[in-house]
């Protein structure tokens, strides 16, 4: 974590605790502070170094917050911040990422019951006393008591795109060593879960000590939590990240077995018991010779360690990649040679939803259709958002300013070689009706409908919803269907295989949206609307240049729903793809 966000974090508690004992205005002046803060391209350790008047260079930070800052800096702590805490000695963070408590609510229910932490809330929600609470009622507690279990889950596990730079950079870092043979990770950030535990790192080398030593001075690495002689774990941004260090003869061993999960690696335990072998992290082993195989976890003949292709080759078995690790049929259909040929990164020919800054992107036409020209891309869609539910402050185009952005897109098109399409991000209505007129839609080349408003819907009534939607004759793709933000709200629950079918019988492809977000759909919910027959598209939803990068998340999420390349419609060549668009 920068400085800039650790200092703006600290305001955006100040802005909720405040909030909590109703104080007015300040509360939005220190959020918005926090932001800029945050988004501030010089360090802020820098600029409080240089005193206050530097800090002040910040936008919306005035004589009160910057003081605040240069106290911070100087003494390691702000008084009146410690004091407001002391005042209300609540678990802030984690209780208002409870769906529907905000820090009004946190204070009165300090006041009222003196809950300080999320297993307390959960508590008197269950014993029914927060309905008493003057200002709260039966339902409230009722949807405090349903959502707190997704609360406790968001607070335990880190988002995949949150975790994976944080991998890149620890794995960039220990190749660089000179006593670091190989290096990979492991566990579920290898398996490209959406969400992951922690971060298992893997190195192949001769000296254990040595490698440890390096990797406790990541710089990164904010706190060593234990340091062995070849095992170590670190905390960085939060994010637990734990190094094994094996002798390189074992490395494929260790990495499979660390990999997980744990249910594909005891049927896999399985499939070598059957064949008089044992499997383990340290290699396969022909024990059909050996009296007592579990004495010695390597007893018996070697037969595979060194690399991770040899050990499912000695099992009889082609190489499964990590994604499909979960048990879920990968290794019957690794047995029967029916493994997917999953679709890979450089599979996919453009991305089908971005957005610019005529609705809430930051970067004009011209610089994202550059940025996508950058990437090699073939095609490249500008679906930015029409106005309608769940679009607030006027961020969305009416029906007018999208006929004139026609021309803008027009223009660009003329000036490069990518095929670009003139699209439109509308909001499927709490019925699955569209907000753009008939005539604007039949004049667009492709047509994303994603919900925005209206998710706390139950299922019945949200399957029907997404039908509707991709019954509607203009409709092309259904983005981020269940509309769920990672660790912050569930989302829709749907009935995926009614709407996949349905999608795949009017010619609308179902979205990986790839923004690390979202990740929306998932990878067990694209297996299923595969299954049903639809066509997968992964889109980043880029608002800026940088979200184009998002694609890698969105090719390992279809590698998790099992997609092939043919199963995804923006790997299709040009053609294929407009005939689909129609
Ligand atoms: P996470 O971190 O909760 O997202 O999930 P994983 O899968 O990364 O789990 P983690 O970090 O506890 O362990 C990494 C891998 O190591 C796991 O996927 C399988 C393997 N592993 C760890 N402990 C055991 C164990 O007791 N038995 C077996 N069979 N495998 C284990
Ligand atoms: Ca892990
Ligand atoms: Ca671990
Ligand atoms: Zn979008």
């Amino acid at each position: 974590m920068s400085r800039n966000d650790e200092v703006a974090s600290l305001f955006e508690e100040f802005a909720d605790l405040l909030e909590a004992r109703d104080v007015a205005y300040k509360p939005s002046t220190y959020r918005r502070a926090a932001e800029n803060i945050r988004e501030h391209p010089r360090p802020i350790e820098e600029l409080a170094d240089e005193g206050q008047a530097a800090v002040e260079e910040i936008q919306g930070v005035g004589d009160a917050i910057s003081s605040k800052v240069v106290e911070y800096f100087e003494t390691g702590s702000i008084e009146e911040l410690a004091e407001l805490r002391e005042e209300l000695p609540v678990d802030m963070a984690t209780l208002t990422s409870v769906e529907g408590v905000g820090p009004k609510t946190v204070g009165k229910l300090y006041e009222a019951l003196g809950i300080t932490t999320l297993d307390e809330l959960e508590a008197a929600a269950e014993e029914g006393k927060i309905r008493e609470v003057s200002g709260f009622g039966a339902k409230t507690e009722e949807n405090i008591r349903e959502n707190v279990p997704f609360a406790r889950q968001a607070q335990e596990r880190e988002r995949l795109g949150d975790a994976r730079p944080l991998a890149d950079d620890v794995l960039d870092y220990l190749r660089d060593d000179e006593d670091v043979r190989q290096a990979d990770v492991a566990g579920s950030i290898r398996r490209w879960r959406d969400t992951i535990g922690d971060v298992d790192v893997l190195v192949a080398s001769e000296s254990g000590e040595a490698v440890v030593e390096t990797f406790t001075d990541w710089p990164a690495a904010n706190t060593v939590i234990e340091a062995g002689t070849s095992k170590a774990s670190v905390r960085s941004n939060g994010i637990r990240v734990d190094l094994r260090v094996v002798v390189p003869e074992e490395f494929g061993a260790a990495l499979q077995y660390f990999t997980g999960s744990k249910d594909h690696n005891v049927k896999l335990r399985n499939v070598a018991i059957d064949r008089d072998l044992k499997m383990n992290e340290y290699g396969v082993f022909d024990v059909s010779d050996v009296d007592d195989a579990d004495a010695d976890q390597r007893a018996g003949e070697k037969v595979a360690g060194e690399t991770e292709a040899s050990m499912y080759e000695a099992l009889g078995l082609p190489l499964v990649p990590p994604e499909l690790r979960e048990d879920t049929g990968e290794i019957e259909a690794a047995r029967d040679g029916e493994l997917p040929t999953l679709v890979e990164r450089g599979d996919v020919r453009g991305d089908l939803h971005t957005h610019t800054d005529w609705s809430d992107g930051r970067y004009s036409l011209s610089e994202m259709v550059a940025a996508a020209e950058k990437r090699g891309y073939d095609y490249y869609a500008v679906t930015d958002h029409a106005t309608g539910p769940g679009m607030v402050g006027g961020v969305g185009l009416d029906d007018d300013e999208l006929r004139e952005q026609m021309g803008a897109v027009a223009d660009v098109a003329g000036e490069t070689d990518l095929e670009l399409l003139h699209g439109v991000e509308a909001n499927v209505d709490a019925e699955g009706g569209i907000s753009v007129g008939d005539d604007v839609l039949s004049d667009l080349d492709i047509v994303v409908a994603s919900p925005h408003a209206a998710l706390g819907q139950d299922r019945e009534t949200a399957t029907e919803r997404l039908v509707n939607a991709v019954e509607h004759p203009s409709v092309d793709v259904l983005g981020h269907p269940t509309g769920r933000l990672i660790n912050e709200r569930p989302g829709l629950e749907l009935d995926v295989e009614r709407v996949a079918r349905a999608a795949a019988e009017n010619g609308v492809a179902l979205e990986i949206n790839a923004d690390p977000a979202r990740l929306d759909l998932r990878g067990e919910l694209v297996r299923v609307a595969l299954e049903a027959g639809a066509t997968i598209v992964t889109n980043t939803d880029a608002h800026a240049p940088g979200g184009l990068d998002y694609v890698r998340y969105g090719v390992h999420t279809a590698r998790r729903g099992w997609c092939e390349a043919g199963d995804v419609l923006n790997t299709w060549p040009v053609e294929d793809l407009r005939s689909f668009l129609h």
